[in-house]
């Protein structure tokens, strides 16, 4: 199986996060993560690990907005131009309310006018690995639009919370919608997320759209990140109606009710009858995951993955989330052992 990775994701290492309460901790989405889930890779003989190739900004216009993509190349430039206090991260501390907010010239005020949240900090690199990140999801699109069973972005950042304008929850460019677009001018894509939180940036970008499936399986935004958006009503909007569908689960949710709602996902690709599937692959929904609160195995993310398989779908799979570092090594090799 060809698995694109670049280096490139090491020049983005923010220094911490806020959570809840204004607690600054650790920065949980870390260059470590890519290290655990290469060392296992390396222990197996069907991974072919590639360089990505670099597609340029066209296919990243795509699905964001000039205006955003030029707020994101220049962002660290313009943070360091305020002469801020700490410099060590770019995070505002106002956002912008969706209805009908003025756009200001000033750099704080635009963070906070492109981001939704205390997880999207930016550092010098963040421009660079975003790119490289984006551009590994597109050369495994590439390589099953050739003609391959299967790929894998190994892509970081993750892409699936970044919306048309705007980045949040550890995510600049939406990998996944990058690959899925580029793969839709040669028939129509199915999306589905796995990744424990709803992939609201990807709902965001094809919600108007019938020639692009989506959809995602995630812990409840009643009690969970990204709290406003990801229910069960949202099914798409104009043409794009009944062309998305969210299931959200409880918290506590084990292996045998993931599978069962996984399958009826499924059916609802089944039914589309994509030539494409990308799939978000999120390694959170695991049981020991420090953000999730979903109880699936690792021998249950090998289901998962298998029952995915059985669509027989030429299909590009995205990395995601997934902040248990230690476990994230077997969770992937469950992965894609079964998509490979
Ligand atoms: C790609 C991805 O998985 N992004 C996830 C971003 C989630 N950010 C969550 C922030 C909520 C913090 N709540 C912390 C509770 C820890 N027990
Ligand atoms: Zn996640």
């Amino acid at each position: 199986m060809k698995i694109f990775y670049s280096e490139t994701h090491r020049k983005h290492e923010p220094p911490f996060e806020v959570f809840d309460g204004g607690l600054r901790v650790p920065y949980l989405e870390n260059p470590d993560r890519m290290d655990k889930i290469l060392d296992a890779l390396h222990t197996m003989d069907w991974a072919d690990i590639h360089e990505p190739t670099d597609f340029g900004l066209d296919p990243l216009l795509a699905v964001h907005d000039q205006d955003y993509m030029d707020f994101l190349a220049s962002a660290w430039t313009d943070w360091l131009a305020t002469n801020p206090q700490d410099s060590s991260t770019l995070l505002p501390a106002t956002f912008a309310l969706r209805r009908h907010p003025h756009k200001p010239k000033s750099l704080l005020g635009r963070a906070g006018y492109y981001m939704m949240d205390l997880s999207a900090c930016i550092v010098e690199g963040t421009y660079q690995a975003a790119l490289a990140s984006a551009n590994c999801a597109l050369s495994a699109a590439e390589s099953v639009a050739g003609g391959q069973r299967s790929a894998f972005g190994l892509c970081r950042p993750p892409g699936h919370h970044a919306g048309k304008d705007y980045a949040g929850g550890y995510c600049f460019i939406n990998n996944a919608a990058v690959a899925a677009n580029w793969l839709s001018s040669n028939g129509r894509v199915a999306v589905l997320d796995v990744d424990y939180h709803c992939g609201n940036g990807t709902q965001d970008i094809f919600y108007d759209r019938d020639d692009v499936l989506t959809i995602s399986i995630h812990a409840d935004p009643d009690f969970e990140y990204p709290n406003y958006i990801g229910y069960a009503d949202e099914r798409g909007v104009d043409k794009g109606l009944g062309y998305h569908h969210n299931f959200p689960l409880p918290a506590g949710t084990e292996d045998d009710a993931y599978l069962k709602t996984l399958d009826a996902a499924l059916q609802k690709i089944r039914e589309f009858k994509p030539a494409y599937l990308v799939v978000s692959a999120g390694m959170d929904i695991y049981a020991d995951d420090p953000l999730g609160r979903i109880k699936v195995t690792t021998t249950g993310i090998g289901k998962v993955a298998q029952q995915i398989a059985s669509l027989e779908l030429p299909t590009v799979a995205i990395m995601e989330g997934g902040y248990n570092n230690d476990a994230l090594g077997r969770n992937i090799l469950a992965f894609l052992g079964e998509l490979k």
